[in-house]
């Protein structure tokens, strides 16, 4: 929105041009987010506690989490309405792609604000039927998929390419459609699951978008995706101003969500969050890369499928507990040293990620 508004102030005073730079207005929306995060959260917890929006806690769980019984929940909306408002102010609104991105983080937060709903308000435990979920998710992803796929101009939007081999291209053609659908609704169910300690999920979220953040800036800018050898596709670049507000509005997030959390972001944050990221990584053509980055989520997610297929197929269990944030809590670690070592973890993933940018 303001992007237009400088371009019409820079008619007057050239001064304004310094809002053209994607640098400056990726910033800015990080900021944006970040204070639009800080500065509504104790209201917005406020008004969680007085609607009872609280958590109910499985007793099956680790005991450690019996306390955190009524702890108010969908702290999400605030994490979506500040990167929705920093986008909308300091994105290009003409850009498809910001709609895109916008319109799938919006689904998804709505499909888990129904679960949550069900769940928090109506006080219904199944939630939204798992069956339900995934059929939401399943038209909201591959909604997005064919529009990507029917309205793609060049080879580079729907081809694969591999780190470290920067001759290696392969078409996908329609295969993207299956690709792009897997990545959102995969990645949403991911952060999903990794949402389950204090701050577990967010701040992976902030590294991670921060991360596919550069990879946008670099792949949208012609200059920089030559030199890199990484396709350049048309108007990605402007991504890093929703990567930006993503990480900003994390990261105020994560002033709450922090070990003891005073609110949890529920499944419209957690869904949301994770289609967002899923997408951008197809968007910005680093798929490969972005199982790397994003290797906390798949490891947690590759614990509950190894746990259910061991207990259906032996009847013993892999784990303590799945997913495997649970099994080193009934290991005996406490919780925050189970967070903070695997957000270095995390940290350590996506700066290998970062690094096959040079490395090819
Ligand atoms: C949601 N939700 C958290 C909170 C958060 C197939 C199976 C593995 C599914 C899985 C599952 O249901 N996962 C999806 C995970 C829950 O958090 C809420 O949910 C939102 C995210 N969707 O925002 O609103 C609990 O997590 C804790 N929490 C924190 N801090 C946070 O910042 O401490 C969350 C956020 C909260 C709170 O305790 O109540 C969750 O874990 O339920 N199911 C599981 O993960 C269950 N695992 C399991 O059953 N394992 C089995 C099999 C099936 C693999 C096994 O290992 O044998 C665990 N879930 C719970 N207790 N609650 C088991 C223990």
């Amino acid at each position: 929105m303001l992007v237009a508004l400088f371009e019409w102030l820079a008619a007057v005073n050239t001064d304004f041009n310094v809002f053209g730079y994607l640098t400056l207005r990726a910033i800015l929306s990080a900021l944006t987010a970040l204070g639009l995060s800080l500065l509504l959260g104790p209201w917005f917890i406020r008004r969680l506690v007085r609607g009872q929006v609280g958590q109910p806690i499985r007793e099956v769980g680790p005991e450690s989490h019996f306390s955190k019984a009524g702890t108010p929940t969908m702290g999400g909306a605030l994490i979506l309405f500040a990167i929705m408002l920093s986008t909308l102010l300091w994105a290009d609104l003409a850009n498809r792609y910001i709609w895109v991105v916008l319109l799938v983080t919006l689904a998804f937060g709505v499909i888990g604000w129904i679960d949550d709903y069900r769940k928090l308000v109506l006080k219904d435990s199944a939630g939204l039927p798992a069956r339900w979920k995934y059929l939401l998710q399943s038209i909201a992803g591959s909604a997005a998929a064919l529009y990507l796929y029917g309205t793609a101009t060049t080879p580079a939007e729907t081809a694969l390419i591999l780190p470290f081999f920067k001759d290696v291209v392969i078409p996908l053609g329609f295969f993207y459609v299956v690709v792009t659908y897997f990545y959102i609704v995969g990645f949403s169910n991911a952060v999903n699951l990794t949402d389950g300690l204090d701050g577990l999920a967010i701040m992976p979220s902030v590294f991670v978008a921060s991360a596919l953040g550069i990879f946008a800036y670099a792949s949208g800018n012609t200059v920089i995706a030559e030199y890199l050898a990484i396709p350049y596709v048309a108007g990605t670049g402007e991504l890093a101003i929703f990567c930006a507000a993503l990480a900003g509005a994390g990261l105020g997030f994560l002033w709450f969500n922090t070990y003891p959390a005073m609110v949890f972001m529920g499944d419209i944050g957690a869904l949301a969050v994770g289609a967002a990221l899923g997408l951008i990584a197809v968007l910005v053509r680093q798929e490969v890369v972005f199982v790397l980055m994003a290797g906390l989520f798949v490891v947690e997610t590759v614990s509950v499928i190894l746990q259910v297929a061991s207990f259906k197929l032996t009847g013993k269990r892999i784990f303590r507990m799945a997913p495997i944030h649970h099994h080193f809590e009934l290991k005996g670690w406490p919780e925050p040293r189970v967070i903070v070592r695997f957000w270095i973890i995390s940290v350590v993933l996506v700066l290998m990620g970062l690094a096959t940018l040079k490395l090819r």
